[in-house]
């Protein structure tokens, strides 16, 4: 095991103790969560500072907060934890460093043209209201508002998932809440790259850890640009694509998801059905992170008219097969 981390990511072992830890058999590849190792770790009274795990490795590595508490996790840990999956059990080395930027490539691509990340872009206190709101009201999908891979809700106007489309001419009983009109002036510094205006549609999404929702791009005659996601309750990771390009997205709870112009027409996103994600590590590796509970807010303007961007691979105007193909998967999703 020692001589596969030397060759995968030359650490070295080290006699004496250091503050880094290398736990072998057991990673991302045989099903060992952060969580249990965290939970393992902290049993035998040492306090971890990072996990490390790489994908589709059997070893995984600790920063500890002192080379007592890497002591106390050596001793508790090693030829005695058995916390991979079918009870695999880890043996732990003292190593010399921690495998630099291993596997943190996939993370280092530029985002898509057109997509923004705030951060913190709702208050705790700001989620717990929008969550009130959108709790009480709204119309459900498909009658009870389950998809086979979450639960759906719309304001303003419903989606329809048969056609992919909205129907303007039937507005909904229940407009976007008025609670979310604190999110409309935050967006000022972006104002002038569009024409902007407030949504009028909004989708919310409710994701249980290890649903998802498949690749696709929002009907380019359905909703203008941009399109806005606020995320709630849960980091996710959404992955976008254009052909074989591929950028995974982490989208941390209260941050706001903007897709424009390319990242709105030409990309598609979609969220894998897992319960753990993998994702960059502060220390310049990988870690994982378990999906809690997930609901998104999806904010959109109708377009009422045919879509004249400068995108037509996936344009519904400009193309009528691909985007259909496309939104396929979400209408399959129908209960
Ligand atoms: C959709 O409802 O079409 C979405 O893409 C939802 C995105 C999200 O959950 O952030």
């Amino acid at each position: 095991c020692l001589a596969i981390i030397k060759s995968d990511c030359e650490v070295s072992p080290n006699a004496e103790p250091t503050t880094f830890l290398a736990i072998l058999n057991v990673g991302l590849s045989n099903g060992l969560t952060e969580e249990c190792l965290l939970t393992e770790a902290a049993a035998t009274g040492g306090k971890v500072i990072q996990v490390v795990m790489l994908p589709g490795k059997s070893y995984c590595f600790l920063i500890c907060a002192s080379l007592e508490d890497s002591q106390l996790i050596y001793e508790g840990m090693h030829n005695i934890s058995t916390i991979g999956q079918q009870g695999a059990v880890a043996y732990l080395s003292y190593v010399k460093q921690l495998p630099a930027l291993v596997g943190k490539r996939e993370w280092n691509k530029p985002l898509p043209g057109g997509l923004h990340i705030i951060a913190d872009f709702v208050t705790e206190e700001e989620e717990s209201t929008l969550l009130r709101a959108i709790g009480e009201d709204g119309r459900t999908s498909e009658g009870t508002g389950t998809l086979k891979h979450r639960n759906v809700k719309h304001f303003g106007f419903e989606f329809l998932y048969g056609s992919n489309n909205v129907d303007p001419s039937k507005p909904l009983e229940q407009p976007i809440p008025s609670s979310c009109d604190i999110l409309w002036p935050r967006l000022n510094s972006f104002a002038s790259t569009w024409d902007w205006s407030s949504p009028d549609q909004l989708t919310v999404n409710e994701y249980e850890p290890g649903h998802g929702i498949p690749p696709h791009v929002d009907t380019h005659s359905a909703f203008l640009d941009p399109i806005l996601s606020l995320s709630l309750q849960s980091d996710v990771v959404m992955d976008f694509r254009r052909g074989d390009d591929q950028v995974q997205v982490r989208l941390p709870r209260r941050s706001l998801l903007i897709m424009s112009g390319e990242a709105r027409y030409d990309w598609t996103h979609g969220i894998k059905p897992k319960h753990i994600d993998v994702v960059p590590s502060a220390s310049g590796g990988l870690t994982t992170q378990a999906r809690g509970k997930r609901t998104s807010l999806t904010f959109r303007r109708l377009r009422k008219g045919p879509c004249d961007c400068s995108y037509p691979v996936l344009c519904d105007t400009q193309q009528t097969k691909v985007p259909q193909e496309l939104h396929a998967s979400l209408a399959a999703q129908a209960v």
